[in-house]
């Protein structure tokens, strides 16, 4: 199967054929090379091997037909949307393209060349038509996080239909109270693409299938990341599983994770590992890593080390936090829930955010990691920013840092790994003085 098998569907979306089929096929063999050659992978990765072959053809065959029963499609570009509503209505919620360096010169065409990758690159799927995701979209939500984004949805909203939520930037008691609003607004938006009412029972159904699928993806971070000396699977592929989490259909990707922990499970017990027991363990911080983002982990997995952790919205920010529905009596109530457990996340649009950094020395603490790498697209000015408290920090606890801006251009990937190399050495060289000094 493929993209080949499905262009009449993708054609009758809008999807620019010709030029897709071309992206797709660079993607996949930008795939095959930085992910199959890897040592000893766990057999449950065929699944996600797979997914990555029809990540533009079936699962969007799928979406479409969901659309076909009136059920909601939506794309975002922030953790920020409560997917649960969505899949409370049984539709799909799914992050949209933004992570290629391909589509960036369209972008400029509209927005100024000087803002993060990550906006750019999403304009320029939709400028492009290359993006099925985004094609087969009854809206985008957007948020207000962050200027560059707040402004681009205006442009984008010339070519397909956006949404806004309005997300405050500190959490005082009358930016939440706002909030809780707009989650009810985005379950207004979501009955009207159905014409039908969603249900308090049908919205917990879907916070179910939500907490599931974090729930999953909790185990498999404590399973890559908890056991100082058994990496079971690389970086790369457990940060490959948590970016098609936010495109594949949850039930069956919640089954695959936890198939694919059970597997886990069995090689920490084996004390099977992918890499040698002395490999420096790093914990990932920072902006997210949209597919085909996968530089940075390439870096660090090519020259002696292994990310076990992403604090990242494409990663742990995602899904540390279920939400707890239990006795919930009313949509007011339910709202409310959505909007405590959503207040959790920490992205460094909100003033003041410190428990970002308490989270990741803690983080860094249980895990037993070695180093952390602070990774920022250009231009994004909230976490370039944050990034001098979050040093401060970890410079107070001794924690190795090295801190790399980037986008999505190859152009710097040897100038990065040259970084990450002389960081690990310094990193290897530290744990050999103590490991000597306390003999
Ligand atoms: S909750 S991190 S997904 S806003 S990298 S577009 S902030 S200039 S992606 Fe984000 Fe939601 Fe926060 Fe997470 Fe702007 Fe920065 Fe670009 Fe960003």
């Amino acid at each position: 199967m493929g993209v080949e098998q499905h262009k009449d569907l993708l054609g009758s979306i809008g999807v620019d054929v010709e030029r897709h089929a071309k992206m797709m096929g660079a993607g996949l063999e930008a795939y095959k090379a930085q992910f199959l050659g890897q040592p000893n992978r766990p057999k449950g990765m065929a699944y996600f091997d797979w997914f990555m072959s029809e990540i533009q053809g079936q699962r969007i065959a799928e979406i479409n037909q969901l659309r076909a029963e009136k059920k909601p499609a939506v794309g975002t570009f922030c953790i920020f949307v409560p997917e649960e509503i969505v899949i409370g209505a049984g539709g799909a919620c799914y992050g949209l393209c933004g992570g290629s360096n391909a589509t960036i010169a369209d972008a400029e065409t509209e927005l100024p060349r000087n803002i993060c990758p990550l906006i750019k690159s999403a304009h320029g799927f939709k400028l492009q038509r290359t993006c099925a995701y985004t094609q087969s979209s009854d809206f985008i939500y957007g948020e207000t996080t962050c200027e560059a984004k707040k402004k681009a949805w205006e442009i984008l909203a010339k070519h397909h239909p956006v949404h806004v939520m309005n997300i405050p930037h500190m959490k005082r008691e009358k930016d939440l109270k706002m909030w809780t609003e707009e989650i009810k607004e985005f379950k207004e938006h979501i009955e009207a693409v159905t014409e039908k009412k969603l249900s308090l029972n049908e919205m917990k159904e879907g916070v179910r299938k939500v907490n599931a699928k974090r729930s999953a993806l909790q185990r498999l971070d404590r399973l890559r990341g908890m056991n100082p000396d058994i990496m079971p699977i690389s970086g790369k592929d457990a940060l490959f599983i948590t970016q098609i989490g936010f495109m594949d259909d949850i039930e069956r990707y919640t089954q695959k994770v936890n198939e694919l922990c059970d597997e886990l499970e069995e090689r920490v017990k084996n004390q099977e590992s992918v890499f040698p027991k002395d490999t420096p363990r790093l914990m990932v911080l920072g902006t997210p890593f949209a597919p085909p983002n996968w530089k940075l982990h390439t870096a660090v997995e090519t020259t002696g080390g292994c990310v076990i952790n992403e604090e990242s919205c494409i990663g742990h920010r995602y899904f540390k936090d279920n939400v707890d529905i239990e006795d919930a009596q009313s949509d007011d109530e339910l709202y409310a829930r959505l909007m405590t457990r959503y207040a959790k996340i920490d992205c460094a649009c909100f003033t003041p955010n410190t428990g970002r950094i308490d989270k990741i020395v803690q983080m860094y603490k249980e895990r037993q990691a070695d180093g952390v790498i602070y990774y920022t697209l250009s231009f994004c000015h909230t976490y370039n920013v944050e990034s001098h408290l979050v040093l401060e920090a970890m410079q107070k606890e001794g924690i190795p840092c090295l801190v790399i801006e980037s986008d999505y251009s190859p152009e710097d990937a040897g100038q990065i790994k040259t970084r990450v190399e002389a960081f690990l050495e310094s990193i290897t060289f530290k744990k050999k003085a103590q490991a000597f000094a306390s003999k």
